[in-house]
């Protein structure tokens, strides 16, 4: 193929357009960037370098970690502590905010990431992926842990990557959303999904389903609605996927349409969703946003959410415009009946 874009070159196209850029942003990126194709290449030898399994050990969250979800929050740690351009990182993987060692200068940027967002897939061989959201910092200082409990809306980039058949970079600076390609030969992502939108209206819905029990009436209305598809309301069928893995869901959509859901659930009303605002949530709706679509807890924008704490979860409903605010619609209508 001739005229391929790399990455490196658009991002240096898309920075020359600011007066004010000073390289320092090309630079995090690239250093993501390095930390993803390392991370790749370990999700691809999986158990040839023996990096599969249980590590035995739990997160802050209280979920048992894999032995790949150390390692690759080890990389991307290694990868971004010394660049200069960070003030600071969080990462779902650890409890406290990450600090910059004291030998390296501090940046104007913050870090925040899930290293390997849907691990309980890499046993069986199923796409998983990193996320991260960059955000601006005040600059040279030990950034305070309410630094980063910022709205999504105040996010500068945010990104994942899918280590899947093919590894690819999905990245939004807030100027539309582009797609990359690893070349393995080569070892660099080349421009190939350009500009990616969602179509508006879909027929597809992705939801855990063995936790409709725990659903409030919004969403069991939605469910049931396209589940009774052409014999239903919405006169026509839909089809279901769940892979479990986030960053699968939302490529798909991104691709083809479609909703993804893991609302609000009556379980434990500590934790009133499963999905990470900063390291999931907000990284997502950015991008989402940015291809035409829309994402809400149900009730709120997920970019207007104010953090309360950086583990802190959120019901996560995004995709096709005009589904999600169907769903929306429907917890309004709930809400104002109530
Ligand atoms: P893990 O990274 O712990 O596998 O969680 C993945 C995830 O956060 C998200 O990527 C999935 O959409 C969701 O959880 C899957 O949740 P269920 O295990 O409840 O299906």
């Amino acid at each position: 193929m001739t005229n391929q874009v790399t990455l490196t070159q658009f991002i240096i196209e898309q920075q020359r357009g600011l007066p004010e850029a000073s390289g320092t942003f090309t630079l995090l990126l690239n250093n993501i960037v390095t930390a993803c194709k390392q991370i790749s290449h370990r999700v691809n030898c999986g158990a040839l370098i023996g990096v599969l399994g249980s590590a035995e050990s739990e997160n802050v969250q209280g979920e048992v970690q894999k032995k790949l979800d150390i390692i690759t929050n080890d990389i991307m740690v290694r990868a971004l502590d010394w660049s200069g351009s960070l003030g600071g990182m969080a990462s779902e993987e650890i409890n406290d905010p990450i600090q910059i060692p004291k030998q390296y200068p501090k940046g104007k940027y913050l870090v925040l990431f899930d290293p390997l967002d849907g691990s309980s897939n890499i046993d069986i061989n199923l796409t998983v992926g990193t996320i991260f959201s960059i955000l601006r910092c005040r600059e040279g200082v030990e950034p305070e842990p309410e630094d980063f409990l910022r709205k999504g809306s105040e996010q500068v980039c945010a990104g994942f990557v899918l280590y899947g058949p093919s590894t690819m970079l999905v990245l939004t600076t807030g100027n539309g959303v582009n797609g990359f390609t690893l070349d393995q030969d080569v070892g660099e992502f080349i421009l190939t999904h350009c500009n990616m939108k969602i179509p508006e209206d879909a027929s597809e819905f992705a939801i855990n389903m063995s936790n409709q029990r725990f659903w409030e009436a919004p969403i069991k209305r939605y469910v049931d609605e396209c589940v009774a598809g052409s014999d239903g309301p919405r006169e026509r069928d839909f089809n279901m996927r769940w892979v479990a893995s986030l960053v699968a869901e939302v490529y798909r959509i991104l691709n083809r349409g479609g909703v993804f859901m893991y609302p609000f659930d009556l379980r434990n009303p500590a934790k009133p969703g499963k999905l990470r605002l900063l390291y999931e949530a907000n990284p997502m709706a950015f991008i989402i946003e940015q291809a035409g679509g829309a994402c809400s807890t149900g009730r709120e924008r997920v970019l207007d959410v104010k953090p309360t704490s950086i583990h802190q979860r959120v019901p996560l409903i995004l995709g096709s415009k005009n589904e999600v605010e169907r769903i929306v619609g429907y917890h309004r209508d709930m809400d104002g009946a109530a």
